[in-house]
């Protein structure tokens, strides 16, 4: 008999960043971060359990994809199957509706949509904690993205990583009118993956003591807006907090800079928006594009001041989304 499940699950955007491992393998980080999940850009994927089938056949946008160079997709069924004890192969299908050009990565709702798909095909009954500690084992942003609104994901203490999962704390039914505009510099590749960049940083940057040092207080901070509702307060602790995670990574050696010219006209234009009275905000990735915090009232004039740079290739608005489920 064909077990199938299918799930959708959402990208999110760190708001307290995630940057360093203390076990690589588990995928355990160095530090808490706390994430808000968006509403546009998602993953759908259906896993078919088939005793049938000799190996895993995976399919990610229609694209049937090598097993073997993609072994981190196998190593994670394996984990699946391994706790489920049901040892047959499964057909994945996965589709991203998370275009590349939007500057958002598939890696968070890509591993949550296939933690939950799977998980329910091979047969477990997790629950949400469980499911976001599976997702982490794919990818440490995945456990965000079980949650829908903003998302904490706790660093734990367990060498066993039992105690690093994300929770819920305000779900998607949230009212409070933020949104996040995706302002897109530079669709290419980049040259050092994430993963590589934080294990540079936590390896070489003499100023990554001072980023663990100061995450638990940003935290704090941002929790504290959120439930204030304080726009002012979440907008500053947001933008100081992605400028001390790559002021690390630009202090690691070899240094890891995904800042371009683009990325630091964004950043002149919203602090100067800011001395003209618009409150808004930028977070930036491990990449060169930037995402723009605003109050929905300011949207409009934040785009439209975004799209007269040269170097912005796109925009595209965001707002609170919710967390995976098993669809149809
Ligand atoms: C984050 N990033 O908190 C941080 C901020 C990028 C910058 O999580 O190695 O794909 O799979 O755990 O989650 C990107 O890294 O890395 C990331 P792995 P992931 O969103």
């Amino acid at each position: 008999m064909i077990n199938h499940s299918k799930a959708r699950a959402y990208t999110n955007i760190a708001l307290i960043k995630y940057w360093g491992k203390r076990d690589e393998s588990l995928i355990l980080p160095m530090n808490s971060s706390l994430s808000m999940t968006l509403d546009r850009y998602f993953t759908e994927t259906e896993v078919s359990v088939d005793p049938i089938l000799s190996n895993d056949q995976i399919l990610i946008d229609q694209n049937t994809i090598d097993v073997i160079s993609h072994h981190n997709l196998v190593r994670f069924l394996n984990l699946i199957r391994e706790m489920s004890g049901n040892p047959y192969f499964a057909k994945v299908e996965s589709i991203n509706r998370v275009p590349t050009a939007a500057g958002f990565a598939s890696s968070a709702s890509g591993y949550a949509a296939l933690a939950l798909a799977a998980s329910s095909a091979y047969g477990l009954k997790l629950t949400p904690k469980e499911l976001s500690i599976l997702a982490r084992r794919g990818s440490g942003s995945a456990s965000r993205s079980i949650f829908g609104g903003f998302v904490l994901w706790h660093r734990g203490q367990l060498i066993n990583g039992e105690d690093s999962y994300s929770e819920s704390l305000i779900d998607e039914v949230y009212e409070w009118p933020i949104e996040v505009i995706s302002a897109v510099v530079s669709t290419d590749k980049k040259s050092i993956s994430s993963r590589m960049g934080m294990k540079q940083t936590v390896e070489t940057s003499p100023l990554y003591k001072g980023w663990l040092e100061s995450v638990d207080s940003d935290i704090m901070r941002a929790i504290h807006a959120i439930k204030a509702k304080d726009f002012t307060s979440l907008g500053e602790v947001v933008e100081h907090n992605a400028l001390k995670m790559h002021a690390t990574m630009m202090s690691a050696w070899p240094s890891v800079i995904y800042f371009t010219s683009g990325t630091l006209e964004i950043i002149n234009l919203v602090q100067r928006m800011r001395q003209e009275g618009i409150e808004a905000y930028f977070t930036i990735d491990a990449g060169p594009n930037v995402k723009i915090l605003c109050q929905k009232s300011d949207t409009g004039k934040v785009k439209n001041a975004l799209i007269q740079l040269s170097a912005v290739q796109s925009v595209e608005i965001c707002s609170l989304g919710k967390g995976a489920s098993l669809i149809e």
